[in-house]
């Protein structure tokens, strides 16, 4: 038998860790990804009473599959938790997502929640963001959009589950708050994946053998 890589058993004590938080009775936003396949089996044998919202197709099925509640998220106006994983965490709490295309569902989820769970491996922790930053852009104008946005890159991917053309910005991030507001602001992107410290409320990381709690703001990392 093969042994995992580190950063697989530092996903899945992560995963395990969060799942641990939620509570009978609760609403639930799940993530996306490779960190959240964990979470999700992980969920599933606590065997709450508890009602989910997906971020993408995939997680959906996977969730179904496995006997876990999924609304629609028409419905729900909030939720009190949301758990994702993150593709890098800096040290103020800035953080890089949407790796699989899937932050704009993430952060409408997330900014829903009372408590957004991030959870991760160690290697997701970075002393500076870098390109790429993910992008979800409306197809309409979409070259001139890209235009406005260089330097910038077409992933080659399938649409968003919402029609939307994925995207990455490679360009410097010296502050993530000034490239956060200057894409928000810019015609044509529906979305982008800095999310801002004040929407985490913590980040679990595996370290090696435990889980390390980091709350923005209080120094803890
Ligand atoms: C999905 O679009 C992303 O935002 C993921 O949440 C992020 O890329 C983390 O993915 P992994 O858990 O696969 O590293």
């Amino acid at each position: 038998m093969t042994t995992p890589p580190d950063s697989e058993r530092e996903k899945q004590a992560a995963a395990e860790a969060a799942v641990a938080l939620v509570e009978e009775g609760s609403t639930v936003g799940l993530g996306t990804g490779s960190t959240v396949a964990y979470l999700l089996p992980a969920l599933a044998r606590r065997n709450l009473d508890i009602l989910c919202v997906a971020t993408s197709p995939a997680t959906e099925a996977k969730a179904r599959e496995l006997g876990l509640r999924i609304q629609p998220f028409d419905r729900l106006d909030r939720l009190d938790v949301a758990i994702d994983g993150a593709d890098q965490i800096d040290p103020s709490g800035w953080l890089v997502k949407g790796g699989g295309g899937a932050h704009t569902r993430e952060k409408i989820v997330a900014v829903a929640a009372e408590r957004f769970i991030v959870i991760a491996s160690s290697d997701k922790l970075v002393e500076e963001l870098v390109a790429p930053v993910p992008l979800e852009l409306l197809p309409f104008g979409l070259h001139a959009t890209l235009r406005r946005l260089e330097p910038v890159a077409l992933r080659g991917v399938p649409p968003s589950p919402d029609g939307g053309v994925i995207a990455d910005y490679l360009g410097q991030i010296e502050s993530p708050e000034e490239v956060a507001a200057w894409l928000a602001g810019a015609p044509g992107v529906v979305e982008h994946g800095l999310f801002p410290p004040g929407l985490v409320t913590e980040a679990l990381v595996g370290d090696g053998s435990v889980v390390t709690r980091l709350v923005p703001g209080s120094g803890s990392r």
